[in-house]
């Protein structure tokens, strides 16, 4: 077909409309999530940087959320959104709806973990209320209350805790009222255990989140040295800890 100049100027016209349409479209993306400084050319790249013994993250800051729904309708939540797992219960499970947050450590030493989490289904405070987490490259991923320490199953060490806990992968829950918020991450069902991670080294460490209960939503979680007290650490002004590339 012969083109003509005003076939020629549709055609230049079509193209900057497409440019324009992908670039608000990319607009919109930045827009969805306020605290990521930069977007990296491959989302798997994505690494949250700790500094001064702190790593604080929106869960919704991930950009591969695997299945898990991203939200906004339950309010209270910190940062743009939550995410909210509503596909199969995965009780004896671990390792569906995989969510991969990579976090670079600078300052080596015991951190403690804890994330903000809520039931978004019934008024039950003990249905739905649990995730799976694992840290399998860590040089130790345990449950301490007290004297008493709990390890995953699976890994060669003892003892493990209560209820289930499988691979590497610890159940971590929340207690207390169904329609709140809350900040708490317990292992060992009936001995609720606070989760702490050791890293012995410098490095890009990876922390994995998956599905086990319904309707049990994700908002923001916290990683905090000794020398940090939990208040500050899930402070809601605390700033969120930088993206880098790899
Ligand atoms: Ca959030």
């Amino acid at each position: 077909m012969k083109t003509t100049p005003i076939t020629n100027r549709l055609l230049i016209l079509s193209v900057i409309i497409l440019f324009y349409a992908c670039s608000s479209d990319n607009d919109n993306e930045s827009d969805d999530n306020t605290i990521d400084p930069i977007t990296c050319q491959n989302p798997d790249s994505s690494i949250y940087e700790e500094k001064d013994g702190l790593v604080a993250v929106e869960f919704e800051s991930i950009k591969d959320h695997n299945d898990w729904i991203k939200e906004n309708t339950t309010t209270g939540f910190l940062g743009t959104h939550y995410l909210v797992w509503k596909d199969n219960q995965f009780l004896n499970a671990p390792g569906n709806g995989l969510l991969t947050y990579k976090i670079k450590i600078s300052n080596p030493g015991v951190y403690r973990f804890i994330w903000r989490s809520r039931i978004t289904n019934g008024t039950s405070g003990s249905e739905h209320n649990d995730s799976w987490l694992r840290f399998a490259d860590a040089s130790k991923f345990y449950g301490k209350k007290g004297e008493s320490i709990v390890y995953p199953a699976d890994t060669g060490q003892s003892p493990n805790p209560n209820g289930s806990s499988k691979d590497g992968w610890f159940k971590i829950y929340k207690s207390g009222p169904a329609d709140q918020w809350k900040w708490q991450s317990s292992t060992s069902d009936n001995d609720a255990h606070d989760i702490f991670v050791e890293f012995d080294a410098p490095g890009t460490y990876t922390m994995e989140v998956s599905a086990r209960s319904t309707f049990h939503a994700l908002d923001r979680f916290a990683l905090f040295s000794e020398n940090i007290t939990q208040n500050d650490a899930t402070n809601e002004t605390t700033p969120l800890s930088e993206i880098i590339c790899d």
